[in-house]
């Protein structure tokens, strides 16, 4: 008698049901990382970059404060499916907004659709109801069904776009700027306002897959393919102004448990900011398809104290801010280097032969560069 309009009410059920579902695919990060095999046969042997001054026994190896990896926090686990434990506010925030609102959302539009269809196909069966219904409309439901879905998408999209929001806010005054540079296919780091300090980071290989002498992961690096050489290391519960770019393609940086993931784009500065809220040792990986060894160039962040933060700056080399903010520092005789004059005069010179930063050099501090992952016999061919 009135099929048409429940057919109808199915279809519009069932769009929205679609809808949500993509809004929660949409609002969930990266999944947790799947190993991929890994054969000899790849890159040439992963060297320890850099081998800090460890006279702290705070410190590791690789100059890193030595820590205990907590298998439960900031990596995937075996078997598990939902969101890593997140540690930052945005992180829980958007695992609150995944966990409870988009899911039960979710769940009740399919259970409303699952029903509907069920009480459909056994009331106006064809035994059940000969006569087919030449209903048009009905005014009250067409509002209903109107009404509804607004509702249910506008409060979706409330905390939607207060998450967006946050996730894009600038650092406050204080920040650690570190800059994290994508490269086929490992990541450098820079911390600009801490002396300088740069740092490769490499994907640690397996026991079996290096060359004798050369260091291989351990259960202390972190899990298999997520594990690298130098970590970075920053401080808990202090703002981080997290800035991206590349050498040469875009990739990503991305740490699930920071609910973070920024593109690294080459001749662009992309840049937000996270707080850290609990110390750890947290994994992510490049997530924006980047070439044959796109899978192998992981991120791990260690957080720490602000105590072990600066004990780790000086071991590095560098030096925290202090007195000397920028500020304050000499402004340069005009012509000198560094001087507003002379940057007008690369400026101008740029402007003929065109911009000549992102060059994939291999950096002063860093002279045994990419032993794991630099491919001397050329880009495409490793990875098999
Ligand atoms: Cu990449």
């Amino acid at each position: 008698m009135r099929m048409p309009i429940r057919m109808k009410t199915l279809a519009i059920a069932a769009g929205l049901g679609c809808a949500a579902l993509s809004v929660a695919a949409t609002a969930a990060p990266v999944a947790a990382p799947k190993p991929t095999p890994q054969t000899s046969a790849q890159a040439p042997a992963a060297k320890a970059t850099s081998t800090a001054p460890t006279t702290s026994p705070l410190l590791a190896q690789d100059g890193a404060p030595a820590t205990t990896i907590d298998p439960h926090v900031g990596q995937p686990i075996d078997g598990r499916i939902g969101l890593q434990p997140q540690v930052t506010k945005n992180g829980k925030f958007a695992h609150w907004m995944h966990n409870g609102v988009l899911l039960p959302v979710i769940t009740a539009i399919c259970i409303l659709v699952l029903l509907l269809l069920a009480w459909v196909v056994v009331r106006f069966r064809r035994a059940a109801n000969p006569v087919a219904s030449k209903t048009s409309h009905n005014t009250l439901v067409e509002v209903l069904w109107t009404l509804g879905p607004v509702v249910v998408l506008v409060a979706i999209a409330v905390p939607s776009i207060g998450l967006l929001q946050a996730q894009f806010k600038p650092a406050p005054a204080g920040a650690v700027t570190l800059k994290a540079i994508g490269n086929q296919w490992y990541w450098t780091y820079q911390y600009p306002d801490h002396g300088g300090i740069e740092i490769t980071a490499n994907m640690l290989k397996e026991k079996d897959q290096v060359a004798p002498g050369e260091r291989a992961r351990t259960d202390a690096d972190g899990p298999r393919l997520l594990a690298v050489d130098n970590r970075i290391v920053l401080p808990v519960g202090v703002p981080i102004r997290l800035i991206t770019t590349s050498n040469d393609v875009i990739h990503s940086w991305a740490i699930p448990a920071f609910w973070m993931k920024l593109d690294a784009v080459p001749g662009r500065l992309n840049e937000t900011s996270f707080t850290i809220e609990k110390p750890g040792l947290y994994f992510g990986q490049c997530s924006e398809l980047c070439g044959a060894r796109h899978a192998f160039m992981p991120i791990a962040v260690q957080a720490v104290s602000p105590a072990q933060f600066a004990a780790w700056v000086a071991a590095k080399g560098g030096k925290m801010p202090g007195a000397a903010a920028p500020s304050s520092a000499v402004i340069p005789q005009p012509g000198a280097e560094g001087s507003a004059v002379e940057a007008a005069q690369a400026n101008a010179a740029e402007a003929v032969t065109g911009p000549a930063a992102n060059e994939a050099a291999p950096t002063p501090s860093s002279p045994s560069a990419q032993g794991a992952t630099g491919n001397p016999a050329g880009p495409g061919n490793a990875g098999h």
